[in-house]
C-alpha cells in the first residue's frame, strides 16, 4: 500500500487576524481570544515541523477574518494542486489569495471557475484510491462535477457524498487515519459511505474530535475528548493533542488550519 495520503514534506498555515473576532460562525458561542488562538496556532505549527515537514506560515490577512482556515482554499495532490471557490462569499477571495503560494511549490495550478460551481476544500477527504466530496451549504454539484473533470487525469476518481444536515463541512465529521482507516461520527458513518474502509466512530458526545489529521506520524486532535484520544492511542496511533477552544467558536478544526502535500507525483 502507498501512504501518500498522510506523508507529507510541506504544509502551508496563515496566522490568524485580529478580524477573526468577525468570522462565520453557526452559532454564536463567545468571541474567540485573539492571542489563545494565536498560542494554539503555534502549537498547531510546532507539532507539524516536529514530524520534519517545512511548514510556511504566511502572514494574517485582515480584509479575510476566517482566512486562517486555509484548507477551504485549495485541494493538494500528489500531482498538482486545485484552488477551490468558496460558496461562502465572505470567503471567495481568500482561494485567490493563497493562488500565488502553490503556484511557487507546484509550477502551476487549476482553478475551479465556473461562476456557478462552489466548493471548498473542508468537504474534501482524499483517501489512497479516491476523492470523497460531501455535498454541502458551501460545496455543490456543479462545484464537485468541475472537480471532477480537473482531477481525471491525474488519475483520481471523485465521489459525491453525504454531509450530515447541520454540518458545516464533509470533513467536519471525517479524517483519514492511514490508507483504510477513517476516523467518523456515527452520523456520518451511518450513512454507508465509508463502505470498504475500516471505521472508528468516535463516542458519543465527542462528535467535535472527528475532524483530526494525520500527519506524518503524528494524528493531531482537539484537545479536550479524552474518550477519543484513549480511543487513537488503544489502536496504535501517536496523538498529539492541540488546543482548539477558539476555532472551535468559528466551527474550525484540525484539518483547517493548514494545506497538506507531499513530494511531487
Ligand atoms: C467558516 O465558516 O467558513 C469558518 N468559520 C470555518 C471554516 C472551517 N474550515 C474547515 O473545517 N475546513
Amino acid at each position: 500500500m502507498s501512504d501518500h495520503s498522510f506523508r507529507f514534506s510541506h504544509a502551508i498555515c496563515r496566522l490568524p487576524a485580529a478580524s477573526i473576532t468577525h468570522g462565520l460562525r453557526a452559532v454564536d458561542t463567545g468571541s474567540p481570544d485573539l492571542a489563545v488562538m494565536l498560542a494554539h496556532h503555534a502549537d498547531y505549527v510546532a507539532t507539524l515541523r516536529a514530524t520534519g515537514a517545512k511548514v510556511t506560515v504566511l502572514p494574517a490577512l485582515t480584509d479575510y477574518p476566517d482566512s486562517v482556515f486555509v484548507e477551504d482554499t485549495a485541494l493538494c495532490l500528489p500531482q498538482g494542486a486545485v484552488i477551490m471557490r468558496p460558496g461562502a462569499p465572505t470567503r471567495l477571495g481568500e482561494a485567490a489569495e493563497m493562488a500565488p503560494h502553490l503556484v511557487a511549490l507546484y509550477g502551476s495550478v487549476r482553478s475551479i471557475a465556473g461562476q456557478a460551481s462552489h466548493i471548498e476544500g473542508g468537504d474534501i477527504l482524499v483517501t489512497e484510491t479516491e476523492v470523497l466530496v460531501g455535498r454541502s451549504a458551501r460545496t455543490n454539484a456543479q462545484g464537485i462535477a468541475e472537480l471532477a473533470g480537473l482531477v481525471a487525469d491525474w488519475g483520481w476518481p471523485v465521489r459525491e457524498v453525504h454531509t450530515p444536515p447541520g454540518v458545516l463541512h464533509f470533513k467536519t465529521d471525517c479524517s483519514l487515519l492511514d490508507g483504510e482507516t477513517i476516523l467518523s461520527t456515527p452520523r456520518l458513518s451511518a450513512s454507508g459511505c465509508f463502505a470498504g474502509y475500516r471505521v472508528l466512530d468516535v463516542p458519543e458526545g465527542e462528535e467535535a474530535a472527528a475532524n483530526t489529521i494525520r500527519f506524518n506520524d503524528l494524528v493531531l486532535t482537539p484537545a479536550g475528548f479524552p474518550r477519543t484520544r484513549d480511543m487513537l492511542l488503544r489502536a496504535g496511533y501517536q496523538v498529539r493533542e492541540i488546543g482548539n477552544s477558539e476555532c472551535a467558536k468559528l466551527d474550525g478544526g484540525m484539518s483547517c488550519l493548514s494545506l497538506r502535500f507531499g513530494p511531487k507525483a
